[in-house]
């Protein structure tokens, strides 16, 4: 599939995605959701990569859900919007390998809902955060409601939501909605950085942390406990498994194969 309003450029063994619609800030529309939904589809399986940076060109990481879309909905268009959306923020979470947001800019509405489904976020300190539905009559849509609470807490969640406030990366990372914040300049290299870090672990290992993670938010701690139980087992058929600990008992460094 051809894309237009996404690039994406391979480093290794990471995928940069640029949504790239800088006439409208980078907003969602359905063609770019469309987009965004096919790459992580077709890379799914995709052995060869090893980690994903989403950013935005220009200046703005998403400004939100494209509000002129927006304003042509119905009930019923509205729902399916919504259905569509979200499946695209479900697939990023459940991604199998990492996904960092690199948080260039604006990141408003539907943006910071994207942000929110990416594993990490990194910011620039010209990052700019908020929610500010209530200000064209509406509410979060693509799952906003849901993971700003669980990621900055409730009453942080509701002050944001309710108030529509914009705010800016060094308050972001204070109450934990961005985990690092970096230079301009700095920010895609860190991004780089952390993704080639992380591709240098054992990659399935990775892949079932992240799943014990987000699994284990959504049920209770005996649950969530019993689920990395089993993942850790599983992990121990992985010729990986082998290799990083004959590694350490051999003192040098292991060398994983992703199998
Ligand atoms: N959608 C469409 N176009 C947008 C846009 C957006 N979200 N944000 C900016 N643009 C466009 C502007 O209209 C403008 O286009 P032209 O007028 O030049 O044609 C261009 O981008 C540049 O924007 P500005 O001239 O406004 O740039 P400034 O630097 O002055 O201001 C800004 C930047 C980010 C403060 C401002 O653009 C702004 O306030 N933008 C809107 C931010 C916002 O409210 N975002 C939340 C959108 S609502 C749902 C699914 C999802 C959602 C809800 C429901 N269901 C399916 C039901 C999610 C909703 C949202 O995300």
């Amino acid at each position: 599939m051809d894309f237009k309003n996404i690039e994406v450029k391979k480093e290794g063994k990471i995928a940069i995605v640029t949504i790239s619609r800088e006439k409208a800030l980078n907003a969602l529309n359905a063609e770019t959701v469309t987009e965004l939904k096919a790459f992580f589809h077709n890379h799914w399986r995709d052995e060869d990569l090893l980690g994903v940076i989403i950013t935005g060109a220009g200046k703005a990481f998403v400004a939100g859900a494209d509000i002129k879309e927006l304003a042509e909905c119905n009930v019923i268009s509205a729902e399916e919007k919504m259905r569509i959306g979200q499946y695209l923020m479900h697939l990023i979470e459940n991604f199998p390998r990492p996904v960092i947001a690199a948080v260039n800019g604006f990141a408003l509405g539907g943006g910071c809902e994207l942000a929110m489904a990416c594993d990490i976020r990194l910011a620039s300190e010209k990052a700019k955060l908020g929610q500010p539905e209530v200000n064209l009559g509406i509410i979060p849509g693509y799952g906003g409601t849901q993971r700003l609470a669980r990621l900055v807490g409730r009453g942080k969640a509701k002050q944001l939501i309710f108030s529509g406030d914009i705010i800016d990366a060094a308050e972001a990372y204070r109450i934990g909605l961005v985990d690092e914040v970096y230079p301009v300049e700095e920010l895609m290299n860190k991004a780089l950085e952390l993704a080639n870090k992380i591709a240098s672990k054992a990659p399935i290992a990775v892949s079932k942390a992240k799943e014990c993670i987000n699994k284990g938010l959504d049920v209770n701690l005996s649950n969530g406990c019993d689920f990395e139980k089993v993942s850790f087992s599983t992990i121990y058929g992985t010729t990986d498994c082998k290799e990083g600990l004959n590694a350490f008992m051999e003192k040098r460094k292991a060398e994983f194969k992703g199998e």
